[in-house]
């Protein structure tokens, strides 16, 4: 009886305690702040920031100068207020940043109290007070990240926020190898990631494709591996010097960031081979990569002097990053070199190593050692624990979570950074219209319900969990609009896995606070992904009346028009499927509650009769002409053909991307049923009976896209497909090849164009 009392005293005070300190779902939805802070308690009333409002500061610190200096800059360029710092604490009408290393707060930590008088940021570093002051602009009204005047009234609302980070390690990492992006682009990066207390820059600044950071000791790192010559016969590249290195740095350290170097061994490093082709195990020699993938090409880890390299290298990257670690890679090598290079095996023999695996584990500790002496930590991806770990070495786990595990569990540190939820390269809405990814689909939910710690990991390793990264891998990703698009707003998903304590985590309400976040990114430029209208394909045909469906990967209102012109706010609002009977154009977008709009789409909605089929009797296969040469545009291909026949038996024909050509393959497909057939290829253009039914030309081959449809009545057709054996994008379209796929209106899925359908 006395126990049951007890319990129920207990849960009385957990129910007042979580309603009186911790997450009001109502709360959440007026203090729309990302991450979610830990606690959380809303008074009545308001602060305004008035002209006249000061900064008080206790001491004039560079570090304290700097952070009254983030408020009053960011005051001045959106009210045009100049507020004044003071050392002397008034009574009202300041905002006070009170750094106390004596305070019981974590080091990252603050409190923010805002009472109609004074807002009190309270902390123990300086890191916490940065913490706070961000989360002082989101209170504010969006138009604080002006940076023209606004006349809004600066209001802050009254609470009490308690808050630190759940974990240490809050990172993004941008791959500037496979493209190049300018020190602006970064800062802009810097700009976005310490809005949403993110801690770590991961700077992967060498691959195949580019080596991007001066080295003095060896200039051809840069003279030559920072070039490349793409397909097309142009010339790719840039670098970053060692100032341009420093001045990134301490623009991150002035946001709390630190940048962790990334120098790729002994794979991923083509470029500075090409530079160096003596620390390879055949010598050379070697261009810049311009096209992706997994090299063969190596360091040797049997000369001795390709550790005299690295180790100088080393020492340069050194005294350039202070952070603590050094990261080098050691991804995706290839041992090919290695087993039948003298000086690897006979390393082997000298050091007892069994196989390439444990030569990798060699090389990856030696270089540990290098790291060590030069007073860093070694962080590698996953494949470090292949052949033995380095043992201090913290592993960054991105082949899922298995190898964050076996670290974890050797009491290593880890990263988790698993390309299903981490990866922004990846998808974020259909294949089928999204700019052409990598692979895979990593959704906004998706990220954002990504719990760092897995399940399988015994309570007392959880702390060997530092945090988790998301990793922007840019080999289809070419423009710093593009790089905004992927990156956003799947990072702002990854601060509140980082940050906010994981009881607090709901999609949903995360959603809720997105469309105040939206409107900063709008004043900061920022290009974030907004889902596309997806359903219908781009053209699609239909002989009496034709339904069009459509849904965006997050729920979103959708505009559209049918007179040819662009949608805008006032359109039409997509509400129910539309029932078309004749011939349409149709223009549709996403519009988000900001006003900002989806790139558009347009559907040619086409009313046909059915196709009639043909009566010819054929042989099997297709036929193939072939010219070649490097072509990128059809307007090139009239004329060009030889008059020689290859005759194909089916679609799955292989081009070699060594030697480019033009290809115009015809005959006809026969068609099992009268009715309405879908048409998926990744060729250049599909013609059917003489019409265009796909278009992909100019687009990088690396998903099916642009899908068209068209009524044909059972039997054969005339088929002919435009196919350009080239490289767009440093993707060979051989790799994907000529496939064509088809679907019957009301089948889910495409099945391949079989052989017995093909006859010319
Ligand atoms: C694998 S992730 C790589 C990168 C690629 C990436 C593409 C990792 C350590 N290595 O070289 O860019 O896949 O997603």
């Amino acid at each position: 009886m006395i126990l049951s009392n007890k319990k129920i005293i207990i849960s009385l005070l957990v129910i007042i305690f979580a309603t009186l300190d911790f997450i009001n779902p109502a709360l959440a939805q007026k203090l729309q702040i990302v991450p979610f802070p830990a606690k959380i308690s809303e008074q009545p009333g308001n602060f305004e920031i008035l002209r006249n409002t000061t900064i008080f500061i206790k001491n004039t610190t560079p570090e304290q100068i700097k952070l009254a200096a983030s408020i009053t800059v960011k005051v001045k360029n959106s009210s045009g207020f100049e507020l004044s710092t003071v050392t002397t604490l008034p009574d009202e009408n300041v905002i006070s940043i009170v750094i106390d290393s004596s305070q019981n707060i974590a080091s990252e930590g603050y409190q923010l109290n805002v009472s109609p008088k004074s807002i009190q940021i309270l902390s123990k570093t300086s890191a916490g007070a940065f913490y706070g002051i961000q989360t002082l602009f989101q209170l504010l009204p969006p138009e604080i990240e002006s940076l023209t005047i606004k006349p809004v009234k600066w209001l802050v609302p009254c609470v009490m926020i308690k808050d630190s980070p759940r974990f240490t390690w809050r990172g993004l990492h941008i791959d500037v190898c496979r493209h190049f992006f300018s020190v602006e682009v970064i800062k802009k990066q810097l700009n976005i990631m310490a809005m949403y207390k993110l801690n770590t820059f991961h700077w992967h600044l060498t691959d195949d494709q580019g080596w991007r950071i001066e080295i003095k000791k060896y200039p051809r790192l840069t003279e030559i591996g920072s070039m490349r010559t793409e397909p097309d016969g142009s010339s790719y590249g840039g670098f970053y010097t060692q100032e341009e290195i420093k001045e990134v740095v301490k623009y991150a350290q002035d946001r709390y960031i630190n940048v962790l170097p990334e120098i790729e061994m002994p794979g991923h490093a083509l470029a500075a081979l090409a530079a160096y082709p003596e620390y390879s195990c055949t010598g050379g020699p070697f261009s810049v990569k311009n096209i992706w993938g997994v090299e063969l090409e190596a360091f040797c880890p049997g000369k001795e002097q390709t550790y005299k390299f690295l180790d100088d290298i080393i020492a340069e990257v050194t005294t350039l990053f202070p952070y603590e670690y050094i990261h080098i890679g050691g991804d995706e090598c290839m041992k090919t070199r290695w087993k039948v290079c003298p000086l690897c095996q006979a390393r082997k023999r000298k050091e007892g190593l069994k196989n390439e695996k444990q030569l990798q584990s060699y090389f990856i500790k030696r270089i540990e050692k290098i790291v060590h002496i030069h007073g860093k930590k070694l962080i590698g991806w996953d494949e470090i624990l292949e052949g033995g770990l380095a043992s201090s070495a913290t592993v960054m786990s991105w082949r899922g979570e298995k190898g964050g595990i076996i670290a974890a569990k050797k009491r290593q540190n880890v990263i988790m950074t698993p390309q299903r939820w981490m990866y922004l390269d990846h998808y974020q809405g259909t294949d089928k219209l999204e700019p052409a990814a990598l692979r895979g689909l990593v959704t906004l939910e998706d990220l954002y319900n990504y719990e760092p710690i897995p399940k399988k990991l015994a309570p007392d390793k959880h702390k060997y969990i530092l945090g988790a990264q998301v990793n922007l891998w840019a080999e289809y990703i070419s423009t710093p609009q593009h790089l905004e698009y992927m990156a956003y707003p799947r990072t702002l998903a990854l601060s509140e896995v980082d940050w906010s304590m994981q009881k607090s985590r709901d999609y949903s309400d995360f959603m809720s606070r997105m469309d105040n976040q939206f409107r900063r990114l709008d004043l900061l430029g920022v290009t974030y992904h907004i889902p596309i209208p997806e359903g219908p394909c781009n053209l699609e045909a239909f002989s009496d009346t034709l339904n069009l469906n459509f849904f965006t990967s997050r729920p979103m209102r959708m505009v559209y028009t049918t007179d040819s012109s662009v949608p805008t706010a006032e359109s039409a609002i997509f509400g129910a499927p539309l029932i078309l009977t004749q011939s349409t154009l149709i223009k549709i977008r996403t519009i988000l509650p900001t006003g900002e709009m989806s790139s558009v789409r347009t559907i040619r909605a086409e009313k046909q009769q059915l196709s009639p089929a043909l009566q010819t009797p054929g042989m099997p296969g297709l036929s193939m002409k072939r010219s070649p040469g490097k072509f990128y545009k059809m307007e090139n291909l009239n004329a060009i053909f030889s008059n020689e026949d290859t005759i194909i038996s089916n679609l799955n024909f292989r081009f070699n991307y060594k030697n480019p050509c033009a290809a115009n393959i015809s005959g006809y497909i026969d068609v099992p049923q009268s009715a309405k057939y879908y048409f998926t290829t990744e060729s250049d253009e599909l013609w059917i009976d003489g019409k265009l039914i796909v278009s992909n030309e100019g687009e990088i081959k690396n998903h099916s896209r642009n899908d068209g449809s068209i009524m044909l009545m059972a039997g054969k057709h005339n088929l002919k497909i435009n196919f350009f054996n080239n490289i767009i994008g440093g993707r060979p379209s051989s790799i994907n090849g000529i496939k064509l796929s088809y679907r019957i209106n009301g089948q889910d899925l495409f099945s391949p164009v079989s052989a017995e359908m093909l006859s010319h």
